[in-house]
């Protein structure tokens, strides 16, 4: 089962009985504070008190060894010190984005997100099995998905991705339709965004940095060029970071990728997270299948039906590392 949501009044609870647990092991010192990692930089943090107003400078913060693995988003307890303050401990998390690293480890790189943006645009190119395994990776953490198609300037009417759009909205995604260039869409980005903390993911150079800029112009973020020969991105957001709106609501743009491993999650989970296997799941012959060639596979019988499409099948088929061929 993916994990289930947990209601707002249930998250503060849990922070609350986290704050004082924290304090305690604080010292109990009443200098500390708490505050929100707006971004990490290797052995230091920008911190804000958690009610902090968009134009805020964040405080420097040596962050102390027994509290490593604090991520943008995390809930902390932190001393204001000059040149640097220092956070001293981590509140429990709601939710954590985590992503493998160059050598396969999981990481964690933003906490406390309620909602997940998957950013796609005409270019680059869309790979729908990343945007797969980032909807397999939400739907697991419990984390609502939603997918934003940004630079329509850049579209014809009837373009080719409405079919690949329309067939993630039939599966019960919303989608928007943006672009940050125009303007087009922002009203309804603002609507989504306003009482959630949204982290923006996607490929490098989608355009997540400008979607930050257009909606906070202030912010100043620095966007990239896409490479003429290859229409990639050049990974110009290095770090994540933390915004907040002001026309309400938080958001983290994140570095862009190129690929995702799930290599961490069981098939189980991994078939879990395709939502529309949910209803065959479990009336497979056998309980420990794979759907993949085992006889008397619910799923591929759903597949062969189309009430299950052949592409996402494929697509599932991949991340669990077999061929993606029927
Ligand atoms: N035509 C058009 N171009 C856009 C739009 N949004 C962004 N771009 C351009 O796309 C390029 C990449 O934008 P970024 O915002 O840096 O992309 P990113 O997703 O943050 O990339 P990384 O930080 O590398 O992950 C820039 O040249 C932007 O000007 C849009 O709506 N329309
Ligand atoms: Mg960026
Ligand atoms: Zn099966």
């Amino acid at each position: 089962m993916a994990k289930r949501r947990l209601t707002i009044q249930q998250t503060r609870r849990i922070a609350d009985r986290q704050r004082r647990t924290a304090q305690a092991a604080d010292g109990g010192d009443a200098q500390g504070r708490e505050g929100v990692v707006i971004v990490r930089y290797g052995k230091h943090a920008a911190v804000l008190p958690p009610d902090f107003a968009p134009e805020d400078t964040p405080q420097r913060c040596h962050i102390r060894a027994t509290s490593d693995d604090v991520v943008t988003g995390d809930r902390v307890i932190w001393h204001p010190g000059s040149p640097s303050g220092v956070v001293t401990a981590r509140l429990e998390r709601s939710s954590v984005i985590q992503r493998p690293d160059g050598s396969g480890r999981l990481r964690p790189v933003a906490a406390n997100i309620d909602r997940i943006a998957i950013v796609i645009a005409p270019q680059p190119e869309p790979h729908p099995n990343l945007i797969d395994r980032y909807l397999v990776a939400a739907e697991h953490e419990g984390i609502q998905p939603l997918l934003i198609l940004n630079k329509v300037d850049m579209l014809a009417a009837g373009a080719p991705l409405d079919t690949l759009l329309d067939s993630y909205h039939q599966l019960g995604y919303d989608i928007l339709r943006v672009s940050a260039l125009s303007g087009a869409g922002a009203e309804d980005l603002r609507t989504y965004f306003a009482r959630h903390t949204t982290v923006l993911v996607g490929q490098s150079g989608v355009g997540k940095s400008s979607l930050v800029n257009l909606l906070y112009p202030d912010a100043g973020v620095r966007v990239g060029e896409l490479s003429a020969h290859i229409a990639k991105g050049r990974h110009t957001t290095t770090a994540a970071c933390l915004y907040r709106l002001p026309d309400g609501g938080y958001l983290v743009d994140s570095p862009g990728i190129r690929e995702f491993s799930l290599g961490h999650l069981h098939n189980r989970a991994i078939a879990e997270g395709f939502v529309e296997f949910q209803p065959w799941i479990g009336g497979c012959r056998f309980r420990d299948c794979d759907h993949l060639d085992e006889p008397g596979c619910a799923i591929r019988t759903a597949v062969d039906s189309g009430s299950i499409s052949a592409h996402r099948y494929a697509s599932y088929r991949l991340i669990i590392g077999a061929a993606a061929g029927l």
